[in-house]
Protein backbone atom coordinates (compact mmCIF):
# COMPACT_ATOMS: atom_id res chain seq x y z
CA UNK A 1 0.00 0.00 0.00
CA UNK A 2 1.46 2.96 -0.99
CA UNK A 3 2.16 5.23 1.88
CA UNK A 4 0.03 9.04 2.81
CA UNK A 5 2.28 11.66 4.35
CA UNK A 6 0.77 15.04 4.41
CA UNK A 7 2.34 18.22 6.25
CA UNK A 8 0.36 20.67 7.27
CA UNK A 9 2.30 23.83 7.09
CA UNK A 10 2.44 27.71 7.41
CA UNK A 11 4.98 28.98 5.22
CA UNK A 12 6.96 31.37 7.35
CA UNK A 13 6.95 28.63 10.85
CA UNK A 14 10.67 27.48 11.72
CA UNK A 15 9.02 24.71 13.17
CA UNK A 16 7.24 23.93 9.93
CA UNK A 17 10.47 23.94 8.01
CA UNK A 18 11.76 21.52 10.52
CA UNK A 19 9.71 18.95 9.58
CA UNK A 20 10.46 19.66 5.84
CA UNK A 21 13.88 19.83 6.03
CA UNK A 22 13.32 15.90 7.80
CA UNK A 23 11.00 14.58 4.77
CA UNK A 24 13.71 16.08 2.54
CA UNK A 25 16.73 14.19 4.36
CA UNK A 26 14.92 10.88 3.93
CA UNK A 27 13.54 11.67 0.88
CA UNK A 28 9.91 10.99 1.80
CA UNK A 29 7.37 11.90 -0.54
CA UNK A 30 4.76 14.43 0.75
CA UNK A 31 1.78 16.14 0.23
CA UNK A 32 2.25 19.79 1.86
CA UNK A 33 -1.31 21.75 2.84
CA UNK A 34 -0.80 25.56 3.42
CA UNK A 35 -3.12 26.59 6.80
CA UNK A 36 -4.64 30.02 6.65
CA UNK A 37 -3.29 29.96 9.85
CA UNK A 38 -3.78 33.90 10.72
CA UNK A 39 -7.57 34.07 9.44
CA UNK A 40 -8.93 30.19 9.24
CA UNK A 41 -7.51 27.29 10.39
CA UNK A 42 -8.52 24.29 8.41
CA UNK A 43 -11.08 21.32 9.93
CA UNK A 44 -8.57 19.07 9.37
CA UNK A 45 -6.30 20.82 11.10
CA UNK A 46 -8.51 21.13 14.02
CA UNK A 47 -9.23 17.99 13.90
CA UNK A 48 -5.40 16.67 13.66
CA UNK A 49 -4.05 19.02 16.28
CA UNK A 50 -7.26 19.33 18.87
CA UNK A 51 -4.89 20.17 21.63
CA UNK A 52 -2.80 23.23 20.29
CA UNK A 53 -4.09 23.53 17.30
CA UNK A 54 -1.34 24.30 15.70
CA UNK A 55 1.06 23.50 12.81
CA UNK A 56 3.40 21.78 11.98
CA UNK A 57 1.44 18.49 12.13
CA UNK A 58 2.46 15.38 10.20
CA UNK A 59 -0.41 13.20 8.82
CA UNK A 60 0.82 9.67 7.80
CA UNK A 61 -1.22 7.43 6.93
CA UNK A 62 -4.16 9.44 8.59
CA UNK A 63 -2.63 9.50 11.53
CA UNK A 64 -1.44 12.47 13.06
CA UNK A 65 2.03 13.36 14.79
CA UNK A 66 2.31 17.02 16.35
CA UNK A 67 5.05 19.05 17.55
CA UNK A 68 7.98 19.77 15.43
CA UNK A 69 10.54 18.02 17.62
CA UNK A 70 8.26 15.36 17.91
CA UNK A 71 7.95 14.77 14.45
CA UNK A 72 11.65 15.13 13.23
CA UNK A 73 12.21 12.27 15.83
CA UNK A 74 9.15 10.85 14.57
CA UNK A 75 10.57 10.94 10.63
CA UNK A 76 13.92 9.46 11.83
CA UNK A 77 12.55 6.83 13.79
CA UNK A 78 10.38 5.72 10.68
CA UNK A 79 12.01 6.52 7.29
CA UNK A 80 15.49 6.22 6.16
CA UNK A 81 17.92 4.14 9.03
CA UNK A 82 20.99 5.03 6.79
CA UNK A 83 20.86 8.12 7.23
CA UNK A 84 19.92 9.14 10.99
CA UNK A 85 19.13 12.49 11.83
CA UNK A 86 19.95 11.32 15.75
CA UNK A 87 23.08 9.78 17.15
CA UNK A 88 22.98 6.16 18.11
CA UNK A 89 24.58 6.69 21.25
CA UNK A 90 22.12 6.94 23.94
CA UNK A 91 23.99 9.56 26.00
CA UNK A 92 24.89 11.95 22.73
CA UNK A 93 21.06 11.74 21.78
CA UNK A 94 20.22 13.14 24.90
CA UNK A 95 22.43 16.25 24.60
CA UNK A 96 21.45 16.74 20.98
CA UNK A 97 17.23 16.52 22.51
CA UNK A 98 19.18 18.56 25.29
CA UNK A 99 19.88 21.81 22.81
CA UNK A 100 17.27 21.16 20.64
CA UNK A 101 14.85 22.33 23.64
CA UNK A 102 17.14 24.96 24.40
CA UNK A 103 16.54 25.97 20.78
CA UNK A 104 12.92 26.15 21.93
CA UNK A 105 13.12 27.48 25.36
CA UNK A 106 15.89 29.95 24.96
CA UNK A 107 16.24 31.37 21.35
CA UNK A 108 12.77 30.85 19.44
CA UNK A 109 11.18 33.05 22.61
CA UNK A 110 14.18 35.96 22.58
CA UNK A 111 14.13 36.05 19.12
CA UNK A 112 10.51 36.92 19.07
CA UNK A 113 10.53 39.37 21.49
CA UNK A 114 13.65 41.57 19.52
CA UNK A 115 10.91 41.50 17.25
CA UNK A 116 7.70 42.42 18.91
CA UNK A 117 9.39 44.72 21.48
CA UNK A 118 10.72 48.38 21.12
CA UNK A 119 13.04 50.70 22.97
CA UNK A 120 14.39 49.45 26.17
CA UNK A 121 12.58 46.45 26.01
CA UNK A 122 13.76 45.53 22.61
CA UNK A 123 17.49 46.45 23.92
CA UNK A 124 17.25 43.92 26.55
CA UNK A 125 16.06 41.48 24.33
CA UNK A 126 18.62 41.73 21.58
CA UNK A 127 21.19 41.36 24.34
CA UNK A 128 19.45 37.70 25.67
CA UNK A 129 19.15 36.68 21.91
CA UNK A 130 22.59 37.42 20.83
CA UNK A 131 23.94 35.80 24.52
CA UNK A 132 21.76 33.04 23.66
CA UNK A 133 23.20 32.31 20.01
CA UNK A 134 26.81 32.79 21.21
CA UNK A 135 26.26 30.11 23.74
CA UNK A 136 25.30 27.91 20.58
CA UNK A 137 28.14 29.05 18.99
CA UNK A 138 30.10 27.68 22.10
CA UNK A 139 28.19 24.08 21.87
CA UNK A 140 29.35 24.25 17.78
CA UNK A 141 32.51 25.14 18.67
CA UNK A 142 34.96 24.00 15.14
CA UNK A 143 32.80 21.30 13.97
CA UNK A 144 30.96 21.42 10.94
CA UNK A 145 27.48 21.03 12.69
CA UNK A 146 26.65 20.37 15.86
CA UNK A 147 26.93 16.86 15.95
CA UNK A 148 30.31 16.87 14.63
CA UNK A 149 30.72 15.80 10.45
CA UNK A 150 27.37 14.57 10.05
CA UNK A 151 24.35 17.51 9.58
CA UNK A 152 21.63 16.01 12.23
CA UNK A 153 18.70 16.77 14.81
CA UNK A 154 20.36 20.00 16.32
CA UNK A 155 20.97 21.35 12.86
CA UNK A 156 17.23 20.46 12.01
CA UNK A 157 16.20 22.44 15.16
CA UNK A 158 17.76 25.96 14.67
CA UNK A 159 18.66 26.43 11.13
CA UNK A 160 15.20 27.44 10.24
CA UNK A 161 15.57 30.48 12.30
CA UNK A 162 18.36 31.80 10.23
CA UNK A 163 15.57 32.38 7.34
CA UNK A 164 14.09 35.44 10.21
CA UNK A 165 17.81 36.73 10.81
CA UNK A 166 17.70 38.97 8.06
CA UNK A 167 14.37 40.59 8.79
CA UNK A 168 15.27 40.53 12.22
CA UNK A 169 18.64 42.46 12.41
CA UNK A 170 16.62 44.93 9.71
CA UNK A 171 13.12 45.90 11.56
CA UNK A 172 15.44 46.40 14.58
CA UNK A 173 19.10 47.45 14.07
CA UNK A 174 20.18 43.98 15.56
CA UNK A 175 23.77 42.80 14.36
CA UNK A 176 23.31 38.81 14.33
CA UNK A 177 26.03 38.72 11.76
CA UNK A 178 28.82 40.73 12.97
CA UNK A 179 28.35 39.55 16.71
CA UNK A 180 28.16 35.72 15.68
CA UNK A 181 30.23 34.70 12.76
CA UNK A 182 31.33 31.16 13.45
CA UNK A 183 27.33 30.80 13.36
CA UNK A 184 26.88 32.31 10.55
CA UNK A 185 29.72 30.15 8.77
CA UNK A 186 27.63 26.84 9.68
CA UNK A 187 24.31 28.38 8.71
CA UNK A 188 26.11 29.05 5.00
CA UNK A 189 27.34 25.76 5.36
CA UNK A 190 23.67 24.49 6.15
CA UNK A 191 21.80 26.26 3.50
CA UNK A 192 24.26 24.58 0.44
CA UNK A 193 22.37 21.58 1.67
CA UNK A 194 19.49 21.40 -0.82
CA UNK A 195 16.91 19.87 1.80
CA UNK A 196 17.63 22.97 3.77
CA UNK A 197 17.83 25.79 0.80
CA UNK A 198 14.34 24.00 0.00
CA UNK A 199 12.25 24.17 2.58
CA UNK A 200 13.53 27.83 4.13
CA UNK A 201 11.84 30.68 2.72
CA UNK A 202 13.37 33.44 0.85
CA UNK A 203 14.75 36.18 3.37
CA UNK A 204 12.93 39.21 1.83
CA UNK A 205 9.65 37.45 1.55
CA UNK A 206 10.59 36.53 5.16
CA UNK A 207 10.74 40.19 6.31
CA UNK A 208 7.56 41.58 4.07
CA UNK A 209 5.49 39.17 6.33
CA UNK A 210 7.38 40.20 9.60
CA UNK A 211 7.08 44.18 8.99
CA UNK A 212 3.58 43.70 8.23
CA UNK A 213 2.32 41.86 11.56
CA UNK A 214 5.13 44.30 13.42
CA UNK A 215 2.94 46.82 11.94
CA UNK A 216 -0.66 45.50 13.11
CA UNK A 217 1.11 44.70 16.33
CA UNK A 218 2.23 47.89 16.89
CA UNK A 219 -1.38 49.35 15.62
CA UNK A 220 -3.25 47.26 18.49
N1 LIG B 1 5.95 23.86 19.98
C1 LIG B 1 5.32 23.84 18.69
C2 LIG B 1 5.12 25.27 18.21
C3 LIG B 1 4.31 25.33 16.93
C4 LIG B 1 3.80 26.75 16.68
O1 LIG B 1 3.95 27.67 17.50
N2 LIG B 1 3.12 26.92 15.53
C5 LIG B 1 2.55 28.21 15.22
C6 LIG B 1 3.06 28.69 13.87
S1 LIG B 1 4.74 29.19 14.01
C7 LIG B 1 1.03 28.05 15.12
O2 LIG B 1 0.53 27.09 14.59
N3 LIG B 1 0.30 29.03 15.65
C8 LIG B 1 -1.14 29.04 15.60
C9 LIG B 1 -1.75 29.48 16.87
O3 LIG B 1 -1.01 29.78 17.83
O4 LIG B 1 -2.97 29.52 16.93
C10 LIG B 1 6.18 23.01 17.72
O5 LIG B 1 7.37 22.86 17.97
O6 LIG B 1 5.62 22.47 16.76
Amino acid sequence: MAEEVTLLDFWPSPFGMRAKIALREKGVHFDLREEELLSNKSPLLLQMNPIHKKIPVLIHNGKPVCESHIIVQYIDETWGPESPLLPSDPHERAHARFWADYVDKKIFPSGLAVWRSTGEDQEAAKKEFIEGLKVMEGELRDKAYFGGERFGFLDVSLIPFYSWFYAVETLTDCTIGDECSKLMGWAKRCMQRETVAESLPDQHKVYDFMSEVRKKLQAQ
